[in-house]
């Protein structure tokens, strides 16, 4: 290497851990991660509602490089990821790079010596050759504005800042929200509470799947004996998770068939005709992020709780109204209500070539080439970015396979063959040209309204196989960037 590269990583959740280890795996160890929550681990830091569990099944949901044969439960419970995760952290010697408690405010690009200014809530400057933004998908979030909140006397927490001081136990809890939160934490809180009144403005389908079940210890005690065994499970666990890529992204009898599914584990589970009308989707199953869960139905079903489809229409001091004119006495709400899921980087002010801010070029919503690029920000990258996969390809996967592919451009950087490097607009064009067209046969362009939606009415997600995601990211391609 002719120089050795300033590199400065934004967060230090499951993207910013697999690029860190994979940059620090090539030999570049000038980095920086900066971090603005007090651990790593990211939604998993920052998510600890009750009944937080992961409904990706955890031998699959792990890094390549870190794989855990001992997962307590088949799907692992929020904690013991975020455990997991710390444990990666500490195994590869990462540690020594990370900043918490560091939000990063600004970065400005710098022509003139192609680096970046980085700076952070406490006034501290950086300069880096190369930033790479592992922000998250799902990270600021959506709080509804309904009338008279300000007036409602109990507390309103969001799942995703969960207050472990609000008592839930004995009380009159209000749920706003059905997405895989919502159902996760009414599960959680319904045998508990005094009354639990879910407040259902879209209900979701919801597969059932047995999501307590505990990891056979004989399975991890095989997986740690044989390595090879516990490699053997993992990549066929990740060559079954395309056939979910296949059934969400194109029309098929296998998406007929998940479907179907989805509509018997509702008429198994739920007897009573009218409650079931109720908790009926208007829309195709899989069209939303896909709901999974062993313990919804029956606890919607207790004496204690209860379904609301009415719409809310405000907040008085002591309960919610719904547009029925019912009021509903509540002592604590909970709002899973889900994200602002396309911010990315924002609120962070970034300021590429040529003054253009990341607002300017996003104006028309999020636009990356393959995730990872953008045009206008040289010496920038981004993993898990816009489009990433979140509905059907494992997102460990994805961050690693970016982070290889910037690794190239590392190589590149350090070996003084180029200075900076950014990708054309016409690449990034031809690029969401054909997202837009594959994304037309998807499951999630059949008539739902979802998080996947941008403003501006484009879904952000991944389109095409894995296969096409490892073509894509395995060599940059010199003709889709511009070197100085
Ligand atoms: O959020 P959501 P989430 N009045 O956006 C409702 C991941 N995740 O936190 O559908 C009433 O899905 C809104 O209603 P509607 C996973 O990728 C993973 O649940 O817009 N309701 C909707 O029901 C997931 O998809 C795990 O009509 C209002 C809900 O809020 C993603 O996170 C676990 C409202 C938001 O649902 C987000 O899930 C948990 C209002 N004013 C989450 N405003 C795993 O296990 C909003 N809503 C991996």
């Amino acid at each position: 290497m002719n120089r050795e590269l300033r590199i400065v990583i934004v967060g230090a959740g499951m993207a910013g851990i697999a690029t860190a280890y994979t940059f620090t795996q090539a030999g570049f160890t000038n980095l920086t991660i900066l971090e603005k929550g007090s651990d790593v681990g990211g939604v998993w830091h920052w998510n600890r509602y009750p009944g937080l569990t992961c409904d990706v099944p955890s031998q699959i949901y792990q890094f390549s490089f870190a794989p855990k044969p001992d997962w307590g439960h088949l799907w692992a419970s929020g904690t013991e990821i975020q455990q997991y995760h710390r444990d990666v952290v500490e195994r590869f010697g990462l540690q020594r790079y990370l900043r918490f408690d560091t939000e990063v405010t600004e970065m400005r690009y710098d022509t003139a010596d192609c680096t970046w200014s980085v700076t952070t809530g406490a006034g501290d400057t950086l300069t880096a050759d190369v930033v790479v933004c592992a922000t998250g998908v799902l990270h600021h979030p959506f709080v509804p504005d309904v009338a008279g909140m300000d007036s409602f006397q109990g507390p309103i927490v969001h799942t995703a800042s969960w207050d472990p001081d609000v008592v839930t136990a004995g009380r009159r809890i209000a749920v706003i929200g059905t997405g895989s939160t919502g159902v996760q934490v009414v599960s959680a809180l319904q045998p508990d509470a005094e009354a639990i009144t879910h407040f259902a403005r879209s209900p979701q389908w919801i597969l059932w799947a047995p999501m307590g079940l505990r990891q056979p210890k004989v399975l991890a005690r095989m997986m740690r004996r044989w390595p090879a065994l516990h490699d053997a499970a993992y990549r066929r666990l990740l060559w079954a998770s395309g056939i979910l890529a296949d059934i969400v992204t194109k029309p098929s009898w296998r998406r007929t068939l998940v479907q179907s599914y989805a509509r018997w584990s509702l008429r198994f589970q739920i007897r009573d005709p009218r409650l079931r009308a109720e908790l009926t989707p208007d829309y195709q199953p899989l069209c939303k992020r896909q709901v999974v869960s062993g313990s919804y139905y029956r606890a919607i079903t207790r004496p204690n709780a209860r379904l609301v489809t009415d719409r809310i229409d405000a907040f008085t001091a002591t309960g919610i109204r719904t547009t029925s004119g019912e009021h509903h006495d509540i002592d604590v709400v909970v709002l899973a209500t889900g994200f602002q899921a396309h911010n990315y980087m924002r609120p962070m002010r970034i300021v590429g070539r040529d003054a253009m801010t990341l607002d300017d070029a996003w104006v028309k919503g999020p636009r990356a080439y393959r995730m990872t690029a953008i045009p206008g920000f040289p010496n920038l990258f981004t993993v898990l970015g816009p489009n990433s996969p979140t509905g059907s390809i494992p997102l460990q996967y994805s961050a690693e396979l970016t982070a290889r592919y910037i690794v190239k451009w590392l190589r590149r950087l350090a070996a003084g063959e180029v200075t900076a490097v950014e990708v054309t607009e016409s690449a990034t064009d031809e690029f969401n040209a054909a997202v837009a067209e594959a994304l037309g046969p998807t499951v999630w362009n059949t008539g739902c309204n979802s998080w996947y939606f941008t403003d501006n009415g484009t879904i952000d997600l991944w389109p095409f196989d894995r296969a096409t995601l490892t073509d894509m990211l395995s060599e940059p391609d010199p003709a889709h960037y511009r070197t100085a």
